[in-house]
């Protein structure tokens, strides 16, 4: 019997094997030793393979009814025992907790002999937050943790158990002292019945032993993610939302104000996405028809954004009805209805959605519902929404009476999100919020992962309803879940840490919360959405903004999977230290969540254990208004007001710096040119010569050629998808990654494009490029950094300019650069310490007589990079 050893990590050892079901009406507990093989199980046989040894395991488990009638079953679970090495269970263990859905609290909190303590509003309420409503009884005294949970000492070995969940059953972790081990058990709610002879599969769990409780949390969610095919490669997302300044009381007067407002900002507020919450529809449930606050309509909102050069997102609930919708009325046998009545269920209570407050909920797995969820959502797709939030979703996995029996909670609600990603198309982003995280896995490309935020820090009177403190609006609960789920960033989804807020007026957050709450943002590289009433910003305000966004999309861009990580995860209930990868440089967030002020400190040594490469030895520089922080003897120290955070960076020194151009290098095809001879070949043939005899430079070409180009974004849809990679661009970039070497796409195409392609190919990388969006259905195209007058390329992104931009701030870091030709690729080349070329920037450089490295694929560059760097 495989049992995981490490030498840091300790030993876990399988336990028991149990089973929750009914049987003659009776609760009936089943549980033998754990093992794999096929055991059985009172009435059920459950066939368990375990796969991995070492530090990790995995156990996959089959389960199938064996007796003769039809049996309920509630939950399967196994249990593990943890010995930490050489530990006596010390005090001080503690456990990063995970909440069920969005809003859910995530945190440290103590491993004491207590529990979680039992919820005091009841079984329906704690069901909003919880796997399980009400929790078996025997469970009185263990700890509770949905999805995952780590167990840590401080400083310590950790120990990771968690539920690879795809949308089969919501899994549950219990945790609990036993003399000197922790027990560790993982429960799967199945709650359907089998009849006999029938099976079904579970969800994998996954259990390691670590030295690193961060590293631990990061490993789980890469194979989750990889399980239940993540869609992890989204564009960084900037926008606005109206939610958090209007609230219920927007109007379409209010709404293209702002849209007004954004469009005569956009170079002091960089954002491309303008997305309109609740307050718009006609009835909750009715997701066609607009309010008499929008006279205009949804469809003319959609065409407004999007002719403003945006990106339209919508709000919408869509499990959610109302008595006062057509839905409903047409429909009332679409419900879930309540186990024991049969009743309608009274899924949540609205007071400004409905009259009486009551909301119902369709059932995502009778058949007419889920196509009135496509035909819903691909008729708001075609409205021209790419961006749909997807509120109050755990509505559909309420316990409730569904019409397929056989589905569990986590499946009913897994059918009713590929209902609505059917309709709205492969390509719309949909964002998860009130959402059980395990099924949205592969269908959702952004989750909200803590509860709403808010123009004030605590929970406000009227919302502090027992046991739910932690999971309603507030500036600190935000906080808190945006941090302790860092990890989950770009490996299950993007993360959505909900908004930023800078305004003054209407405001009851302090500067510091203020400040606290965009480097949470910035650090942890999730998405940005501003929610504030633009008109009224004034320009300390929107720097913020637009700083935040900056650095929020450096530590984004910086890695494949999430760039940052609290180095404490379970330590405390908030994270004091989180730090991210920026582009060979780390930043550092230090946090003071208490209301005393309070000084925070870290080692330089272990910001630097977070990720591969070297830092260089100068001072941390402080980011977002954040004072200078005290350095002495290896550690950065920081005095904190209540409520404060202050955001570093500390200069690094890689090995290297690889900057590589992108078509014709990365990619095979030349985007651009192709796209110009197709959709503009009489301009281009005109403006050629010109460009030849040097009349015109680079980029002024390019505005002659393409701004202003109709090109309907279906076809560029289409000749995107055509294009093909360098066969070895994947393991460049993975190579560079995993040493720490920082790596960048320099091209004068599109960051559009760039976004696009990386999404289809499922590659990210940073990159500078110039800036192309539709704007009343026509390109208009922005140089990205064209050059000073200190070059003669001419062109939107002068590739030596950003060579020696990163020169200045790295000094005697060896600068690479890859390219094909001859116009852009020159000015790098000659920039650049060392140069990989093919095509015409080989024949440029044989001509000059100046020394390259001459490649055929990328795999030829990773050799020759391998190589310098053994050279030292
Ligand atoms: C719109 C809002 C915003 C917000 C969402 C969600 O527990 N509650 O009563 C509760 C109400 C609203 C809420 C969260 C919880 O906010 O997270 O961003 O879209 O709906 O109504």
């Amino acid at each position: 019997m495989p049992a995981l050893r490490d030498p840091a990590g300790g030993v876990l050892e399988p336990v028991r094997l149990f089973a929750r079901s009914r049987e003659a009406g009776r609760e009936a507990f089943h549980e033998l030793p754990l093992a794999a093989g096929e055991l059985a199980c009172g009435p059920l046989r459950v066939r368990l393979a375990v796969e991995g040894a070492g530090d990790c395991a995995t156990w996959r488990a089959r389960v199938r009814n064996a007796g003769p009638d039809p049996l309920a079953v509630d939950a399967i679970g196994m249990g593990f025992r943890w010995r930490a090495p050489g530990a006596a269970a010390a005090p001080g263990w503690r456990l990063l907790r995970q909440g069920f859905q969005s809003w859910s609290f995530a945190g440290g909190v103590a491993l004491d002999d207590a529990g979680t303590p039992p919820f005091p509003s009841g079984p329906w309420l704690r069901g909003f937050h919880h796997a399980h409503f009400a929790p078996p009884a025997d469970r009185a005294g263990w700890h509770e943790s949905d999805g995952a949970a780590v167990l840590s000492a401080p400083g310590g070995p950790a120990c990771l158990a968690g539920v690879l969940e795809s949308g089969r059953a919501f899994g549950t972790v219990f945790v609990r002292r036993e003399g000197g081990a922790l027990r560790v058990e993982l429960e799967q709610r199945l709650e359907r019945v089998l009849a006999p002879g029938a099976a079904c599969e579970l969800e994998p769990i996954r259990l390691e032993a670590g030295a690193d409780a961060a590293a631990l949390l990061e490993a789980f969610a890469d194979a989750h993610g990889a399980f239940a095919r993540a869609r992890r490669f989204a564009p960084f997302q900037a926008g606005w939302c109206s939610w958090y300044h209007f609230f219920h009381d927007v109007t379409e007067v209010g709404f293209l104000r702002n849209l007004a407002a954004l469009a005569a900002a956009r170079d002091e507020v960089p954002i491309d996405l303008v997305q309109l919450d609740d307050g718009w529809q006609r009835a909750i449930g009715d997701w066609l028809e607009t309010n008499v606050k929008f006279p205009s309509g949804l469809a003319a909102m959609a065409h407004a954004v999007r002719d403003a050069g945006f990106h339209a997102g919508l709000w919408t609930a869509p499990f959610c009805v109302v008595p006062e919708s057509r839905v409903l009325a047409d429909h009332p046998d679409w419900l879930l209805r309540e186990v024991e009545t049969g009743e309608p269920l009274r899924g949540l209570h609205h007071g400004t959605w409905t009259k009486d407050g009551w909301v119902f909920v369709l059932d995502p797995t009778h058949p007419a519902v889920s196509v009135h969820l496509e035909h819903t959502y691909r008729t708001l797709s075609e409205m021209g929404f790419s961006y749909l939030k997807l509120d109050f979703l755990y509505a559909a996995a309420l316990q409730a009476s569904a019409r397929d029996p056989h589905a569990t909670r986590a499946e009913r609600l897994r059918r009713g999100l590929e209902a609505v990603r059917s309709g709205a198309g492969e390509h719309a982003f949909l964002l998860g919020c009130g959402c059980p995280l395990g099924p949205a896995v592969g269908l959702v490309d952004g989750m909200r992962i803590g509860p709403d935020t808010g123009p004030h820090w605590e929970p406000l009177p009227v919302t502090r309803i027992p046991g739910l403190e932690p999971a309603v609006p507030a500036g600190r609960n935000a906080l808190r879940n945006t941090l302790a789920r860092a990890w989950m960033h770009r490996r299950l989804w993007l993360d959505d840490p909900d908004c930023l807020m800078t305004r003054v007026v209407d405001s009851q957050l302090s500067r510091d919360e203020v400040r606290a709450l965009a480097i949470s943002i910035a650090v942890t590289g999730g998405m940005v959405l501003l929610s504030d009433d633009v008109p009224a910003l004034g320009p300390g305000e929107r720097a913020l903004v637009r700083e935040t966004i900056e650095l929020a999309r450096e530590v984004d861009e910086a890695g494949q999977a999430g760039a940052a990580r609290a180095l404490d995860p379970a330590g405390d209930e908030i994270p004091r230290v989180v730090t991210a990868r920026a582009f060979g440089d780390r930043l550092v967030a230090l946090f003071n969540p208490g209301d005393e002020p309070a000084s925070v400190t870290v080692a330089r040594a272990a910001v630097a254990a977070a990720a591969p490469g070297r830092l260089a030895d100068a001072p941390a520089e402080p980011l977002l208004g954040s004072p200078p922080a005290a350095e002495s003897q290896g550690r950065i120290t920081v005095a904190l007001p209540p409520h404060g955070a202050a955001l570093y960076r500390l200069r690094g020194a890689p090995a290297l710096v690889v900057f590589c151009d992108y078509d014709g290098t990365f990619a095979v095809q030349d985007v651009g040119s192709t796209l110009a001879r197709r959709h503009a070949g009489a301009r281009r043939a005109a403006l050629w010569p010109r460009l030849e005899r040097g009349e015109l430079t680079a980029w002024e070409y390019n505005l002659e050629l393409l701004d202003g180009l109709r090109l309907p974004e279906a076809e560029l849809e289409a000749f995107l998808r055509t294009v093909e990679l360098d066969p070895g661009a994947r393991e460049l970039v993975a190579w560079c990654e995993a040493r720490g070497i920082p790596f960048r796409v320099l091209s004068d195409g599109f960051d559009r494009n760039l976004d696009r392609l990386q999404e289809l190919h499922g590659v990210r990388f940073a990159y500078d490029a110039n800036h192309l969006r539709y704007e009343h259905g026509a390109w208009r195209i922005a140089a990205g950094h064209p050059s000073d007058g200190r070059c003669d390329c001419g062109t939107g992104v002068c590739k030596r300019s950003r060579i020696e931009h990163f020169r200045a701030r790295h000094p005697g870091v060896p600068v690479v650069h890859i390219g094909n030709g001859r116009v852009s690729d020159l000015c790098a080349a000659l920039a650049a310490d060392l140069v990989f070329a093919k095509d015409s920037l080989a024949d440029e450089l044989d001509e000059r007589g100046i020394a390259y490295r001459r490649f055929a694929t990328l795999h030829d560059v990773v050799a020759g990079l391998a190589a310098r760097l053994a050279e030292g």
